[in-house]
Order: structure tokens, then sequence, then C-alpha cells
């Protein structure tokens, strides 16, 4: 299986991130999530590594607002330079507003902070000084992968190759105009867009945490059609998007779905879960399907409340994989990082 990895990812390290009740914490999305998962596939005979190619920016610009995607470009620079507003803060190691916008009154304020605040919306989407090339970089792996699943063509295939993007940082949380847990860019979506030119695709996330920013993006759109399981929000973050009621909106109704489940959903009701988003996949005939592949549904990550097992996640990948699709397979989170690397593996290891 081809893997698509950049170096890149190493430059965004942040120094820490805030939970809860106001804890700074050691950033859990970290580089050696990478490490692990390198050494879990390097040992394998099948893992293909690639690099990514450079696709500029206009396949972002096509998922995400133009004045966000500047915002990211400039924002250490402008944060350096002590816009007036930030002065006050006094610890300039990472970009951490304390404001944040609620999206009833649309309107971008000229100052940093207020600029930060209105396009970041919690304190996990933590930006240094190489956030923004980092970002580009994961988002070239799930283009690559993208354009590698493009190639296969299934009528001639018995079982289509599959690509994973080995991406770093996720991206599902991110929206047309924001960032938020861990996420700058969101690099399935990016992926999925690309790919819809060539006809409809089935985005299926399959993140503990709800994709919002995937949600968000697709919403109104019939073309790509978009499904997420992941931890209820009415407990769990992101909290306030990705209930079952949320189906899609104007041309787009019907063409999303949520799947919203308990603290301590098992191997059983996960795959129950899944097997009603594999149905609504087949029903839609998809002709490539994109896969947020966070492995935080993992029993024992400390995000996560799933009790998913290891040969959980080995069942989910082989029921993916028989839907016989063209798969790009994006990781997204998973922060047990002693385990992530298995996790990861088993899961591609079940897909090719
Ligand atoms: C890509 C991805 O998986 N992002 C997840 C972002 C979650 N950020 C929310 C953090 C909430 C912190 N709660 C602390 C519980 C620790 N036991
Ligand atoms: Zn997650």
């Amino acid at each position: 299986m081809k893997i698509f990895y950049s170096e890149g990812h190493r430059q965004h390290n942040p120094p820490f991130e805030v939970f809860d009740g106001g804890e700074r914490v050691p950033y859990l999305e970290n580089p050696d999530r990478m490490d692990k998962v390198l050494a879990a596939l390097r040992k394998t005979d099948w893992a293909e590594f690639a690099e990514p190619s450079d696709f500029g920016l206009d396949p972002i610009l096509a998922v995400h607002d133009a004045d966000y995607i500047n915002f990211l470009d400039s924002a250490w620079t402008e944060w350096l330079a002590a816009a007036p507003e930030a002065e006050s803060a006094s610890d300039k190691s990472a970009i951490l507003p304390a404001t944040f916008a609620l999206r009833r009154k649309p309107r971008v304020p000229k100052s940093f902070l207020g600029r930060a605040g209105y396009y970041m919306m919690d304190l996990s989407a933590v930006i240094v000084e190489g956030t923004y090339k980092a970002a580009l970089a994961s988002a070239n792996c799930a283009l690559s992968a993208a354009q590698f699943i493009a190639t296969q063509v299934p009528s001639t295939a018995n079982r289509p190759q599959s690509a994973f993007a080995l991406c770093r940082p996720p991206g599902h949380h991110a929206g047309k105009d924001y960032c938020a847990g861990y996420c700058f860019i969101n690099n399935a979506a990016v992926a999925a867009n690309w790919l819809s030119s060539k006809g409809k695709v089935a985005l299926l996330d399959i993140d503990y945490h709800a994709g919002n920013g995937t949600q968000d993006i697709f919403y109104d759109r019939a073309d790509v059609l978009t499904i997420s399981i992941h931890a209820d929000p009415d407990f769990e973050y992101p909290h306030f998007i990705g209930f079952a009621d949320e189906t899609g909106a104007g041309a787009g109704l019907g063409f999303h779905h949520n799947f919203p489940l308990p603290a301590g959903t098992d191997d059983a009701a996960y795959l129950a879960a899944l097997d009603k988003a594999l149905e609504l996949i087949m029903v839609y005939g998809p002709w490539s399907i994109v896969v947020s592949a966070g492995m935080d549904i993992y029993d024992g990550d400390p995000l996560g409340k799933f009790k998913v097992t290891r040969d959980g996640i080995r069942e989910i990948g082989e029921r993916i994989a028989n839907l016989r699709l063209p798969t790009a397979v994006i990781m997204e989170g998973g922060y047990a990082n002693n385990a992530l690397g298995k996790n990861i593996g088993t899961f591609l290891e079940a897909m090719k």
C-alpha cells in the first residue's frame, strides 16, 4: 500500500494545549505519534512510502475561505510583531487567544487577537511558527493519496488499491474558516472535494470525535456524501455539532449522517453503527471513498471513552474494504501513542 508521508509535520510542535478547567498540558497531538506509526509501518512488508506532490493552494482554497488561509499564513509574524492588543501576553511561545467568536455576528475584526479568536474554535488548535507549512504538507499527503486512487480503475481491479495519507496535523475539525481540535486544514475534505470532480464521493469519518469541519464544509452538497460515527456531542467534544438530526441542508439535504454513540461503546455496538453507515454508502453509489481514520476509538485512548479493541479496528477495516471501492485513508486522531502504530497498521492491513 502506498503511504504518503512528509517530514514537514515536525515544524508543528506546540509546547502545550489548555484542557477544560484551564490546565496547561503537553500537546497530545505531537510528532511522537508519527514516529510510532512510522516504526510500525516500516516493520511490514507492504508499506510503500512516498513523498507527497505539491498541489499548490487551489485545491485547498476550493474548500477553505481565502481570508482564513491568509490568517494562517501570516499569524506567526503578526503575533511576534506584537499586535498592540496582544502586548500583554507574557508567553509568546504559542498563539492562543482567550476570546472566541460566536458565529452570530459574522464580522471579522481588524485586530490580530480579534482575528485569532474569530478563526479559532477552541484551545487545542494552537498555532506556532511552523504550523501553516506543516498543515500544507499534510494536505498535500491527502491530495497525493486522492490522486493515487484516482488511477485505480474499479472495473479491471479485483480489489482496487487503497492509499494512506499519514497526515499530521489532522484535519476533520477544521471548517471553511476556522481551526479547531488540533486541525487547521481539512485534509480529508480537500481530498474528497478534489475527487468529486470525477464523480460522487463518500467521506466516512470514524474518528472518535464528530467531524464537525467536514460536516460544515459539505453540508449543502449532494455530490459528497458525508457520514460521521462518533461519541455523542451531548457529552463529548465538539459539543455543539454532530447530532443525529443534522442531515444536510438545501441541495445537500439527506447527504449528511451522524451516528452519535454513548461512552463505553464496544466492538459490537460500533460495528452495528458502521454497517448502517456502509449501507448508506452502497445506496449512494460513489466511485471512491475517503476515510477519516481516527484511532481514538481505541479502548484506552486518553481522549476517548469507547471500548473498541484492535480486533474491532481490524473488522472495521475489513468491512470498509469489502465495499471494493478505491479508498483514500486519511490519518486523523489517536493519542494512545504506544498503541497507535499497531492500531493504524492493523486497520490498513485489513484494507490492503
Ligand atoms: C483530531 C482529534 O482527534 N481532535 C481531538 C480534539 C479534542 N480536543 C478536546 C480536548 C478536550 C479535553 N478533555 C480532556 C479529557 C482528558 N481526560
Ligand atoms: Zn478525534
